[in-house]
């Protein structure tokens, strides 16, 4: 597992004859969770520094599974106030709630009209959350990969930002655009759009922690939806939750292991030395040296210790910006309008290209 600190992802391979841009989403779906944080959030963080960033808290996605309007409405503030938090720096870079920019639902009709469904039918996400009753599942989680290779092309995104979970849609994105190109060759050649009009986005997955498991199974990704808040440190989490979540985080009866090695097929073993990892930028080689023969005990709490140091200052930002629902609404208001503003001229060259008169 890769769970390396990489902070050069300013290395990121760029993507020719486009203007670089990194965009990402989370949904606003519940408490986000130290997976979301280290999977996509500090990438998101490191990216600003050398790209333009468009960060957007997916709300149309979000009500592909049912969701109660006023905690809806409550997520995406939560979400936004853990982008601020966190370094999102909104007026350098974009922050936004995707359903104030039509472009995007406008996009993933035409895209709709472009995947086919044998590609959708491989996504393994759906069949994870439609589980066993696949007839009753909406019509929208199916089309989730479409609406989100629309979210990207919608800003001719070069780079994105995501956990290895995202790595299908991703590949999925990079289809739609290539056929979109392939169809519509001649047209966007006459149009002077050059050879083809959308990029192939690069995912961006490497980073301190690609794949954060569950505290309760270590088969199982650290998840929003999970029923046991247990399974997860939420951002929002105070310092004795955190603790007291460690403590009872499961483990085996075997001391740890002195060399890496020693981690294969004892999952949740593997998975606390790359939080740690992950969290203090240090080895996990150099992390097993020094804790390698000693009891888990021991190694919760230094684990509780740097987790406490290292998100209770996001958390503690967190409430203090979601008091101020005000401030968190002008922020989307303003994303929004600038996130408008590149989307809106290319979708008016998707209809020119498509054949629609505007
Ligand atoms: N466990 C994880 N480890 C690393 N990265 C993760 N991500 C999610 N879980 C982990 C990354 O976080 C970003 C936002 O994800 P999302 O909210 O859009 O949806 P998700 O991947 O479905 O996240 P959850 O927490 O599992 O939510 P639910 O339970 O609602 O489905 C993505 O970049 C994702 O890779």
């Amino acid at each position: 597992m890769l769970y390396e600190p990489r902070p050069e992802l300013t290395e990121t391979k760029p993507v020719p004859g486009f203007a670089q841009r990194v965009f990402s989403g989370i949904q606003p779906t519940g408490n986000l969770h130290l997976g979301n944080y280290l999977g996509a959030i500090v990438k998101f963080v490191q990216l600003q520094q050398s790209f333009p960033c468009i960060y957007c808290v997916v709300d149309l996605h979000a009500i592909t599974m049912p969701q109660e309007p006023a905690e809806l409405q409550q997520s995406i503030r939560e979400v936004t106030a853990a982008f601020l938090a966190a370094g999102i720096d909104p007026v350098k870079h974009i922050v936004f709630n995707q359903s104030r920019v039509h472009e995007h639902a406008e996009l993933a009709w035409v895209f709709n009209c472009i995947a086919r469904l044998g590609w959708l039918n491989r996504m393994t996400q759906f069949k994870d959350k439609a589980g066993k009753d696949r007839e009753n599942a909406s019509l929208g989680l199916y089309a989730y990969p479409s609406l989100m290779a629309a979210d990207i092309l919608v800003y001719r995104a070069t780079h994105v930002p995501v956990g290895e979970d995202q790595k299908q849609h991703l590949e999925l994105t990079r289809d739609v655009a290539q056929k979109f190109n392939n169809d519509y060759s001649g047209r966007i050649a006459d149009l002077g759009f050059g050879a083809g009009y959308f990029p192939l986005p690069e995912p961006v997955i490497q980073g301190p922690a690609t794949r954060v498991m569950s505290l309760r199974d270590g088969s199982k990704k650290m998840s929003k939806s999970d029923p046991s808040d247990y399974s997860r440190i939420n951002l929002s989490d105070d310092s004795d939750t955190i603790a007291q979540k460690f403590r009872k985080a499961k483990t085996d009866p075997e001391p740890l292991p002195s060399e890496e090695k020693g981690l294969e097929s004892r999952p949740e073993a593997e998975n606390l030395v790359g939080i740690y990892a992950a969290l203090s930028g240090r080895s996990r080689a150099e992390l097993l040296a020094e804790f390698g023969g000693g009891q888990f005990s021991a190694f919760k709490q230094a684990l509780t210790d740097l987790a406490v140091d290292k998100l209770g200052p996001v958390g503690k930002r967190m409430k203090q910006l979601t008091a101020d629902p005000g401030y968190i609404d002008q922020v989307l208001r303003d994303g929004a309008e600038r996130a408008s503003a590149i989307a809106a001229p290319i979708m008016n060259d998707v209809k020119d290209i498509v054949g629609f008169l505007r």
